[in-house]
């Protein structure tokens, strides 16, 4: 018989120091994990597929004899795929790329001065790598999420890595090939964990032959536990990375307009991701802290997996805040950064609109994370851990990069060519004046 469920509850009310230290976070210490994950790392660049096998026998405990999924085995998911999960998925990439089209940038030419202009192309990466993890959860949205912006942004070589399943006869997860066969991904790998990063990032010979080897990508991005996020961190420089997206967090500000019985539902619904998900409240009203700690009594046991939220919502990642007014409220959230904000208050959207630091933010009573996971048309590879204060979630931006064309002609060389030398000479690099001067012999 499960007792009551209370969260943590830290009474910020009077205080205006920094909250900082006083907040709810998660004791994952990513460069710990680093240090775990190096020799894997460097094992699957210097011995390619074997390294990848003996790590995935032992991780996963599937026995692989090629990293590539069959196209036929992809065609065949796609195929059996329940009807309902499939209109669901259509709805989901429909939504998700009307969002992302909208993202797409165009070249932008800017006349510096007559004869001097500086075009900004938007080029994407030729070859992405996109991460699809597979463990408590199997996550067929993810494939959605990663894959739509990389197609919008324009990139050619879309990779694809899933953890391999057992009961699947090895393969990923049915449903996250049948998303990849909706979508058109065809380069698809049953390789997960910090192995499949490495095998993205490094490249791996295969066991079948060149039709089954991994050329390297460009960039690579998904969400992952703490050794896929370890391992990212590690191959940042070889090949480019999207934000660390670990385990997830959902923060919401409510006050005593809320409905305990919604924000209860939510903070539960990303508990059932993970033992180490983070739900955290920051509420000016505590009649609503009793009242959301009722509903998590009642709605908790109810659930399908009430060992892994339980333990998350008791973690000490998680927790009530309370504050004394709406300005406390948006200084806790700012410094918490979560990945998911909800803002459950008056005037929810003036309210959210002073938030500064949350990888997205849902407004008002029927925005719930869980609409944002899905269907919303935004996405849900997020920055975790407090990195929403320095970084965006996925985007069509997270695949291309801006590169500067520069022209100019002699009259507009010419006119700024004294400024360049005075500069050069400033540095104590005269031949980079000198290289400007060359282009304007004078006599004498
Ligand atoms: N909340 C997760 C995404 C997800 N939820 C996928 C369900 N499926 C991280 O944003
Ligand atoms: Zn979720």
């Amino acid at each position: 018989m499960l007792t009551g469920i209370a969260l943590r509850r830290i009474d910020l009310r009077g205080s205006s120091a920094d909250p900082r230290g006083a907040l709810p976070r998660a004791q994952l210490d990513v460069s710990e994990a680093v240090e775990r994950i190096r020799p894997l790392v460097e094992a699957v660049h210097e011995r390619g597929f074997a390294a990848i096998a003996e790590a995935t026998e032992r991780f996963d405990g599937v026995t692989i004899t090629r990293l590539r999924v069959p196209q036929p085995e992809i065609d065949a998911a796609g195929r059996a795929l329940e009807p309902a999960v499939r209109a669901a998925l259509l709805e989901a990439i429909a939504r998700a790329r009307r969002v992302h089209r909208d993202q797409r940038r165009s070249d932008h030419t800017t006349q510096v001065v007559p004869g001097g202009t500086v075009t900004e192309r938007w080029i994407p990466v030729r070859r992405v790598g996109l991460y699809v993890p597979g463990g408590l959860a199997v996550y067929p949205s993810t494939v959605v999420m990663n894959v739509v912006p990389a197609q919008e942004a324009g990139v050619e070589q879309l990779v694809v890595a899933s953890p391999p399943q057992a009961d699947n006869g090895g393969l990923p997860d049915a449903r996250v090939l049948a998303a990849c066969s909706l979508l058109g991904v065809t380069e698809v790998y049953a390789v997960g964990g910090a192995q499949a990063i490495a095998m993205l990032g490094y490249g791996s010979d295969g066991a079948a032959g060149p039709a089954d080897r991994c050329e390297p990508v460009d960039v690579i991005t998904g969400p992952g536990n703490i050794w896929v996020t370890a391992a990212k961190r590690l191959l940042r420089g070889v090949v480019g990375i999207d934000a660390e997206a670990g385990p997830t967090e959902i923060a919401i500000l409510a006050d005593d307009t809320a409905d305990p019985a919604h924000v209860a539902a939510d903070l539960i619904s990303q508990a059932e991701h993970d033992p180490l998900a983070a739900s955290v409240l920051v509420t000016t009203s505590t009649e609503l802290a009793d009242a959301v700690d009722a509903e998590l009594t009642r709605q908790v046991p109810a659930t399908k997996h009430v060992e892994r939220i339980t333990t998350a919502l008791a973690g000490p990642q998680s927790g009530t805040v309370l504050v004394d007014d709406i300005d406390a409220g948006l200084r806790v959230v700012d410094a918490y950064a979560a990945e998911h904000l909800e803002i459950q208050t008056r005037q929810a959207r003036s309210v959210a609109m002073r938030v500064r630091n949350a990888g997205a933010v849902f407004v008002g009573a029927y925005a719930p994370v869980s609409l944002g996971d899905y269907c919303a048309g935004s996405n849900h590879v997020l920055p975790t851990g407090g990195c929403a204060r320095h970084s965006s979630g996925l985007s069509v931006q997270s695949f291309l990069r801006g590169v500067h064309l520069i022209e100019y002609d002699a009259p507009a060389l010419a006119e700024v060519a004294e400024h360049v030398v005075n500069l050069a000479n400033a540095e104590d690099l005269p031949a980079h004046g000198q290289a400007v001067r060359v282009r304007f012999p004078t006599d004498g």
